[in-house]
C-alpha cells in the first residue's frame, strides 16, 4: 500500500502527485490538518513538512527526495534522462524552480484579501469535528502569514524572484509553450516548474481552481503573466502531460 501523506492546496505536494500519476502508480492520500500535521510528520520522516510518502515499508520526506526516489525504483516512465549532461541539467532546475515553489507560494498569500475560498480550498477535506475546523480558521490565516514570512517586503522580493523563474522558463523553452525545459520530453524539471507555478495560473481540475481572495490590481497583474509564454506554457504542460489532476 503506498500513501501520500500531503495537504490539498500544496503545490509540493501537486509536485509528487504529478510524478506518482505520470509513473501510473496507485496511492491513496492522507489529508492531515495543518499544524497538526506536524505530530504526524516528525514521527514518519522527522520532518515538518509535506508531502511525505509511505511505499510499503519505506517512509519518503521532501518532494525531492520522494522524486527520487521514484526514479530509482520504478525507472518505467523516467523523468530523468539517461544522459549524464541533460540529467544534471534537470536536476540543477527542478533545484531552483523547487526554491522558487517558496517564492511563488509567499506572493500568492500576500495578495490575499478575503480568505473564504482559500480556506474553503484548504480546509474541506476534513470533517468539521464540532466546528473546531472553523475554529482553526483565525489560528492558521495568522500561521500561514508567520510560517511562510508573508510581510510586504518579503513579498515584493518574491514577485521579483517569481518574474525572474517565469524569465528562465521562457528561456529555456525559446518563448515556445510547447517544448519542454529540457531536451524533447517531459523531465522532472517540467513537473517541478509547472506544478510549483500552477496556484498562480489555476489550470482546471486543480485545487487552486475557484480561489479569488485578491483584488483587481492582482488581477491585471496575474492576467499579464497568464498571456506570457511561460504562463501558457504551464497551462499547456497541464493540458498535454497532467495523467491526473487532484
Ligand atoms: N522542500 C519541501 C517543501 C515542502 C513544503 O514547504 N510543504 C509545506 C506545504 S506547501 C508544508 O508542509 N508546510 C507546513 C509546515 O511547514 O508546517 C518539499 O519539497 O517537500
Amino acid at each position: 500500500m503506498r500513501t501520500l501523506y500531503q495537504f490539498p492546496i500544496s503545490h509540493y505536494c501537486e509536485k509528487t502527485r504529478w510524478h506518482l500519476d505520470h509513473k501510473g502508480l496507485d496511492f491513496q492520500v492522507d489529508n492531515l490538518f495543518p499544524a497538526l500535521h506536524r505530530i504526524k510528520s516528525k514521527r514518519l520522516a522527522g520532518i515538518a513538512t509535506l508531502p511525505i510518502l509511505q511505499d510499503g515499508a519505506q517512509v519518503i520526506g521532501d518532494s525531492t527526495e520522494i522524486a527520487l526516489y521514484l526514479e530509482q525504483h520504478y525507472p518505467a516512465q523516467p523523468l530523468l534522462p539517461k544522459d549524464a549532461e541533460l540529467r544534471a541539467e534537470v536536476l540543477a532546475l527542478e533545484e531552483r524552480f523547487d526554491r522558487l515553489g517558496v517564492h511563488v507560494r509567499r506572493w500568492l498569500y500576500g495578495q490575499i484579501q478575503q480568505w473564504d475560498t482559500v480556506m474553503h480550498a484548504m480546509l474541506k477535506v476534513y470533517r468539521p469535528w464540532f466546528g473546531l475546523r472553523n475554529l482553526m480558521k483565525p489560528v492558521l490565516i495568522n500561521g500561514v502569514q508567520k510560517l511562510y514570512g508573508v510581510t510586504p517586503e518579503r513579498v515584493a522580493k518574491s514577485e521579483a524572484e517569481l518574474l525572474a523563474g517565469l524569465d528562465l522558463i521562457e528561456q529555456r523553452i525559446g518563448g515556445d509553450p510547447s517544448r519542454y525545459l529540457v531536451g524533447e520530453r517531459l523531465s522532472l524539471a517540467d513537473v517541478s516548474a509547472a506544478a510549483l507555478f500552477a496556484p498562480l495560473f489555476t489550470p482546471a481540475g486543480t485545487p487552486w481552481e475557484g480561489i479569488a481572495g485578491h483584488n483587481q490590481q492582482t488581477q491585471n497583474f496575474l492576467d499579464q503573466l497568464f498571456a506570457r509564454p511561460a504562463g501558457q506554457w504551464v497551462l499547456r504542460r497541464y493540458a498535454v502531460d497532467r495523467p491526473r489532476k487532484i
